[in-house]
């Protein structure tokens, strides 16, 4: 009956419920699942001899044993490669999937390989073989790979997703191709340096900063996830699954982009040779890509070199087997070594959260890019045939998801923890689409109205914050993560209709003025900021006034700077250079504090990774040239991470252009 349950399975995604499968393994006339369902009955009126029956009694009877017969034999291609009688049916050089029998959605293989987790040796062979003449075969039809953004990978895409793809040699990713329909060289004309010479200094102070946090990791953490810096020791943590070098992963494109070329060969040397995916630990779904695959891809696409595809590709199959669930939204942990996956205890009812499921689009995407595999691709976007299916209150998507059923399991809707980057990955999927994910961008514009008629708020003392929902309750509370949503709704701004466009770069303002007012007094913002009791931007929980240096609201800054050219946006960001200078800056690196309100500061002895990736390299960005990572070529996943926009065709004034020039 297992067997039987893959098969099924296999055929529809979007597995329903329990009681539905249950229901699902009995007859349905006309079905294509009936004949399982047919055994367990008896045909009327016919005798165990077959004598005496009707002609058309006599064609159902046959009809029905040859049926069973093929399934019979169909059967013996799904067994596991061990099966005796298997070996008796195919000859060595077989393919377990003949052509016509690949597996479809869902993916057998995938599925077998995420058990056995190390395919066999011939069995790649064997797949290789055809996934090379599927390859020259879907070359040869007109068009070739560059098609168009749904059919590209095809045949020979789906050949190689059989064979497995890290570490083959396979057709390569255009690499010259993409630099060459860039606008600008990633860097930018001169590395992004601004004209304004107090600009140009503020920037070198950010670079200092990197150096200074760069080098105590260095020091004292290295090849551990983070740098503890009162204790001058590293920090494991238990996020990544047994992953180590966070720090590392995540530095790579801010030291390549500041110039830090020694850090960064480094960097590069160490995920070479200590990047050691083959850990067993428990990973968090969502960080491990965030950080480690988003901090890889961008890492390939800034300097070309292989290793960094290799490595992403390698950990990207890693993360598959979490999509195996009935409805296929991934849980959100994952062993990276069993392949086993499982909900976070703390999550209600067995849920997903809508941040961390919602949160692998841009990366996923350039999986499939870089490999030519389309599952990473299948993946993400079963994820929001799921969503695009269910209803939404009030047109909201609450935070947490069962991924069994594939329904709500609370109603708490937040554009903070839980659900913010889920929105944030709408716009930048249809930006980073080239404007061509019409999908992403419907989502996005329609979860904006529902945000703005049933979240966004105005305080007594006039400030625009956007509350959180609590089954129709509102919270009056905007936590720091929600700060990004100043960027967010300033760079959707422009694709919103025509009559609301101005409406959202003021609202993007709104929001960004309303963070900057929850950075007093020390000039860095509580982890969380109210609006009730007389309370305007400000923690009024104690537990609520720690910073762990996030990002979200230079982030908003560095946006918002990029859209207005507002010197105010600059003014900002060096308020919180000095503040981070002054209150985080130790002796070996900078460390989040308990309070941000008191006038003794409390360390607590964490420099998280995210501090050089996100709050240093917007900062950096703040104070350059804006050619340095263009908007108009790059969207940067939510840890800054910069993701090329994805051009099937060069823009034509491109088309002959020699590579765009470093
Ligand atoms: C980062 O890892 C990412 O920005 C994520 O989206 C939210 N939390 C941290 C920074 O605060």
């Amino acid at each position: 009956m297992f067997w039987t349950q893959i098969l099924l399975r296999d055929v529809d995604v979007n597995w329903p419920t329990e009681p539905a499968r249950r229901r699902a393994l009995h007859v349905e006339p006309g079905s294509s699942r009936a004949a399982g369902g047919m055994l367990l009955r008896k045909l009327p009126g016919v005798s165990a001899s077959g004598m005496g029956l009707r002609l058309s009694q006599k064609f159902v009877f046959l009809l029905f044993i040859s049926g069973l017969v093929t399934l019979c034999f169909g059967a013996l291609f799904f067994l596991p490669d061990s099966v005796r009688l298997k070996r008796i049916f195919l000859s060595k050089s077989e393919s377990p999937h003949p052509r016509g029998m690949t597996p479809g959605r869902g993916d057998v293989s995938t599925r077998l390989r995420a058990l056995s987790r190390r395919p066999s040796v011939s069995y790649e062979a064997r797949t290789a073989g055809r996934a090379r003449e599927e390859r020259s075969r879907a070359r040869a039809e007109p068009g070739g790979r560059a098609r168009d953004h749904h059919d590209h990978h095809d045949a020979a895409a789906r050949a190689d997703r059989d064979a497995g793809f890290s570490g083959q040699s396979r057709d390569a990713f255009d690499y010259g191709k993409l630099k060459k329909c860039l606008f600008k060289p990633p860097l930018g004309s001169d590395g992004g340096q601004p004209s304004d010479p107090q600009a140009r200094e503020r920037r070198d102070k950010v670079k200092e900063m990197m150096k200074f946090a760069w080098e105590n990791y260095r020091r004292y953490a290295w090849g551990k996830n983070e740098l503890r810096p009162l204790t001058r020791n590293g920090h494991i943590g238990n996020m990544f699954g047994g992953l180590r070098g966070a720090s590392i992963v995540d530095s790579l494109d801010t030291l390549y982009i500041m110039g830090l070329t020694q850090e960064f060969e480094e960097a590069k040397e160490w995920v070479e040779n200590n990047l050691d995916l083959n850990s067993n630990g428990e990973a968090s779904l969502f960080e491990v890509n965030i950080r480690y695959v988003g901090g890889l891809l961008s890492a390939y696409y800034l300097t070309g070199a292989e290793v960094f595809k290799k490595k992403v590709v390698e950990l990207g199959e890693k993360l598959l087997p979490a999509f195996n669930t009935p409805t296929g939204i991934p849980r959100g942990v994952i062993n990276l070594g069993s392949g086993t996956s499982w909900s976070w205890g703390w999550a209600s009812a067995g849920s997903s959260i809508l941040a961390e499921f919602g949160t692998l689009h841009l990366e996923f995407v350039h999986l499939t890019e870089l490999s030519g595999n389309p599952v990473f691709t299948e993946k993400v976007m079963n994820i929001r045939k799921v969503l695009n299916k269910i209803e939404k209150p009030h047109g909201l998507y609450p935070n947490f998801l069962s991924p069994v059923s594939g329904n709500w399991v609370q109603h708490h809707v937040s554009i903070g923890g839980l659900g913010d980057s889920f929105y944030e990955y709408l716009i930048k999927s249809y930006l980073m689409s080239d404007k061509t994910d019409e999908e992403a961008k419907k989502m996005y514009y329609s979860a904006m109205d529902a945000i703005e008629a049933n979240l966004v708020q105005k305080s007594p003392g006039g400030l625009t914050y956007i509350a959180e929902w609590r089954g129709g309750i509102l919270d009056h509370k905007m936590g720091h993560l929600a700060c990004f949503s100043g960027g967010m709704v300033g760079i959707g701004a422009d694709d919103g209709e025509l009559t609301k466009r101005q409406h959202y770069l003021d609202l993007a303002a709104e929001i960004t003025h309303t963070c900057h007012e929850s950075y007093s007094p020390t000039k860095l913002g509580p982890e969380a900021f109210r609006f009730d009791a007389g309370a305007e931007a400000t923690a009024t929980r104690l537990s609520d006034r720690y910073y762990i240096l996030r990002p979200e609201v230079i982030e908003s800054y560095m946006y918002m700077w990029r859209l207005t050219h507002d010197p105010k946006y600059r003014q900002w960001g060096w308020e919180a250079v000095e503040a981070l200078e002054h209150h985080c800056r130790v002796e070996a690196g900078f460390s989040g504090i308990r309070d941000v309100y008191a006038t003794t500061v409390s360390h607590d002895n964490m420099q998280q990774s995210f501090f050089l990736s996100e709050t240093l390299k917007y900062l950096y960005l703040l104070f350059s040239d804006d050619d340095l990572l263009s908007l108009e070529d790059w969207v940067f996943n939510t840890e800054a991470h910069p993701l090329p926009i994805i051009r099937r065709n060069c823009p034509p004034e491109r088309e002959d252009a020699e590579e765009a020039p470093e």
